[in-house]
Order: structure tokens, then sequence, then C-alpha cells
């Protein structure tokens, strides 16, 4: 008889749970994505602003950003138990090196999904070494070198042309020129060294 009771003091409750799940056609955990920045890098500055959204297929109840809940800032008042949020973060260090975020969103009925956000605080431009000058028959030069960056380098234009390769942290280049063309390097997170000739 106590069993009984102890057994339909377990059952009654989970079973009504289950029956709510269901009958409300909650059936995913929240969905959060971060928009912006996309590469995960940025440069360091003021302005940094992290952009993103979380999602869920009954409504969000919570967005905690490294413990703290977002969804209490007055911007948010109404937002909590929508569908979809649109949400805006600024980093608490806006110096340089790897900023590594936690996101916990909650749904209506307790399901969280954790997110974490690697970001890369960038304002150390590329560098770029000159390696070798080669004088070729047609009286352009051969230009050889290297570009370094702290974190990646993304891009390499040679006057209007963009070099080919993935982005590293170091990437040897080759080009020809007559000496009129500019080299310009960005890393990664938008940090630009130009040489002129
Ligand atoms: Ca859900
Ligand atoms: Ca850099």
């Amino acid at each position: 008889m106590k069993r009984g009771l102890i057994l339909r003091g377990l059952i009654l409750p989970l079973l009504g749970l289950l029956t709510a799940c269901v009958g409300r056609g909650d059936a995913l955990a929240p969905v959060v994505t971060i928009t912006e920045p996309q590469g995960g890098a940025v440069r360091a500055g003021s302005e940094l602003q992290i952009i993103g959204y979380a999602m869920d297929d009954v409504g969000v109840a919570s967005i905690r950003v490294d413990g703290s809940e977002l969804l209490d800032a007055p911007v948010y008042a109404g937002e909590r138990g929508k569908k979809l949020i649109n949400f805006g973060l600024r980093p608490r260090q806006v110096r340089e090196g790897l900023w590594r975020s936690e996101l916990l969103v909650t749904d209506v009925d307790g399901r969280t999904t954790k997110l974490i956000f690697p970001l890369e605080i960038d304002g150390t431009p590329p560098t770029v070494d000159i390696t070798g000058v080669e004088g070729l028959a047609d009286g352009r030069s051969r230009v050889s070198g290297v570009a370094r960056d702290n974190d990646l380098v993304e891009r390499i234009m040679v006057g209007e042309v963009s070099q080919s390769f993935s982005p590293a942290a170091q990437v040897p280049f080759t080009f020809d020129t007559d000496g009129e063309v500019s080299l310009t390097v960005t890393d990664q997170a938008g940090n630009v060294t130009t040489l002129t000739p």
C-alpha cells in the first residue's frame, strides 16, 4: 500500500510532465547561433559587438551569458518566451587575446543548449617580410616573401589581384611586378598592412 503510494507519487507527476511536453509539442532543445562576427575574429576596439539569435519550437525562457541572465536587461523586456530572440552583447574583454564565452539557452520546458563561443580579439596587423627579389628577362622583378600574423593571414592582394591560399599564421608568396604595384595583407580580423612601391 505504502509502496503503491510512493510509485503513484513518482509516476503521476512524471506522466503529467510527459503529457505536458507532448501536449505542447515541445520536441526540441533551443538553438543558439552567433551570426557576427562570422570568422570568430575581430579587431580590437570599443565597437565590438557579438550578434546572434536564440530559437525554440515553443519558447526561449533564458539566455545566460557567462552566468548572467541577458533577458533581465530592460531592452529584452517582453522578449522572454518568444520563439525567436535576437540578441547583441559586448565582450567583457576588449584587449587582445582569446575571449571565450559560454551561452546557455533554456526553453520554457527547461531544455538547455550550451554554446561555447571563442572570439579572437586581434589588434595587431600582419607583418610582411620580402625574402628575395629576382630580376626577370622582361625587366620585371619576381618578389618572394612571407606574410605572418599573430592570428591568421586571410588575404594577400598584389595590386588588384587576390592571391589564392588557405588562411594561415604564415603564408609564403611570390609575384612578378614592374615595381608599380602595392602589396596589401589582411588578417582574419581585418587589420591591414600595405607595402607601396
Ligand atoms: Ca523546445
Ligand atoms: Ca593580427
